[in-house]
């Protein structure tokens, strides 16, 4: 499969991704050659509808304290609900289609998601932390939500300015 990741402001990152019913060799397949995206791009999660699929599916690869990412850490997650949340953290996040920007971000700190896995088992997860803080970043794509909807509008007025001038840059250099 031969997948790019869709950068904001397309309108694609907008869409609402439907739930998997089906546990195939497609959803297989998908999920194989999204890895490798995120890790090329120097990412730790990422959601289907990143690579224009709209389907709740996501994945998330947490470094170690080392800096490292074995795929033993590798998370996938399908169809995920948020059951609990609690307290508040605050992360500089960024994000695979909205490069070269990062702000801090105010999340749940603790949080237990239910989803499934790619065979369809059903999974239980208590999240604190950066992996709570990328589930949320992530499940809010599954619902057409960026981190940078969530900017005050002084904050989200400024990203606007800046990235426009950074996308008229890259197009200047190709
Ligand atoms: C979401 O984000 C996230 O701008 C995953 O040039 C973010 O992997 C979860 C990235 C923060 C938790 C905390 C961003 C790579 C990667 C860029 C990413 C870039 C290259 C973002
Ligand atoms: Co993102």
């Amino acid at each position: 499969m031969n997948l790019s990741i869709v950068e904001y402001p397309d309108k694609r990152l907008r869409q609402i991704s439907k739930k998997i019913e089906k546990f195939d060799k497609d959803l297989h397949n998908l999920l194989d050659a999204m890895y490798p995206i995120m890790m090329g791009t120097n990412g730790i999660g990422l959601a289907a509808i990143q690579v224009a699929h709209p389907v709740q599916a996501l994945i998330l690869n947490i470094p170690e304290e080392d800096g490292e990412q074995p795929i033993e850490n590798l998370i996938e997650m399908i169809n995920p609900i948020i059951t609990k949340k609690d307290g508040e953290i605050i992360y500089q996040e960024g994000c695979l289609s909205v490069p070269s920007f990062y702000e801090d971000i105010t999340r749940f700190e603790n949080i237990t998601v239910n989803y499934q896995d790619r065979d369809s088992n059903t999974k239980v997860l208590e999240a604190d932390g950066l992996l709570s803080v990328a589930i949320q970043h992530e499940i809010d794509h599954l619902n057409g939500i960026l981190f940078i909807d969530k900017l005050s509008y002084s904050r989200r007025k400024k990203f606007e300015k800046e990235y426009k001038r950074m996308q008229k840059e890259k197009k200047g250099s190709k």
